[in-house]
């Protein structure tokens, strides 16, 4: 019984330290569909992505959400067409990976998928937390004006150590396969986001809140809150949580600047979004 639990330990000790690094397949599992298409289960052919984008070819990303843990800089301009050298992306997110998705090639089909698997994308030096998502575009040359799709943020697993076996890679699917496949839903914005008016802030000193009301044709988005800088100069941005940090009530956002879950941010960003 002891030399079975020493083994045990052993085996225990030897590999958690080797425990880092990531190994990421991201794919369609089903397919991918043009931007408004109603039916994203549709086999018929010309209802693929790339039998309707004139190239037959897109680029899909692995990018990782950057240290604020949002998409971009939680802005909703999330695609730069100005940055191609660093693969479009806004704020402190960056591209892990790409690939060109190319009708025809390596069997892949008008929707995307394809049976034979590419290797997936491994990094065994990876060990930053956090989360990475999966974008895909229009076409394989990004512009204003063109549809893309991203999909939610998925936590990147950092339990690859082994490339002789890809047991313990992460599948990271574009589409909620195996059921459906979908369409791209957002567009590169064409020039800057107008500027929202900024309101007046109110400090209540009876609850010991900052108040502010969102402005008019403006809902919000979201509030984070940073403490410090990283080493990049940037602010260390984190969500706020609503209810513990923050309410908000028929547009006016109360921060709690005392109480239990009080946060001690320094600088507050609101984050709003034009009324649909
Ligand atoms: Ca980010
Ligand atoms: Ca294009």
């Amino acid at each position: 019984m002891s030399k079975l639990f020493s083994i045990l330990f052993a085996v225990v000790f030897c590999v958690s330290p080797a425990i880092a690094g990531i190994a990421v397949w991201y794919c369609p599992g089903y397919g991918l569909y043009p931007y408004g298409a109603a039916n994203v289960t549709s086999t018929v052919p010309g209802t693929g992505l790339l039998a309707n984008n004139g190239s037959g070819r897109t680029l899909i990303q692995l990018i990782y959400a950057g240290f604020d843990h949002v998409v971009g800089d939680g802005s909703d301009n999330r695609v730069n067409p100005a940055n191609a050298a660093n693969g479009y992306v806004t704020g402190d997110d960056w591209v892990m990976a790409s690939t060109v998705l190319s009708r025809g090639m390596q069997g892949v089909d008008e929707w995307g998928f394809s049976s034979t698997l590419r290797p997936p994308h491994v990094d065994l030096d990876w060990n930053l937390t956090g989360f990475a998502y999966v974008r895909v575009f229009h076409d394989d040359t990004p512009q204003d004006g063109e549809a893309y799709y991203d999909t939610p943020l998925v936590s990147l697993d950092l339990g690859f150590f082994d490339p002789t076996s890809f047991a313990f890679a992460q599948w990271i699917f574009i589409d909620p396969a195996p059921v459906s496949g979908v369409a791209l839903n957002r567009y590169i914005g064409s020039g800057p986001a107008p500027t929202p008016q900024i309101p007046s802030i109110l400090y209540l000193p009876g609850d010991q809140r900052l108040s502010l009301g969102v402005p008019g044709g403006y809902r919000l988005n979201r509030v984070l809150g940073a403490t410090g800088l990283l080493g990049n100069g940037g602010w260390d941005w984190q969500p706020l949580a609503e209810g513990a940090d923050y309410e908000n009530q028929s547009g006016t956002v109360s921060i709690f600047t005392a109480g239990a879950g009080a946060a001690p941010q320094r600088v507050i960003r609101i984050g709003v979004l034009p009324d649909p």
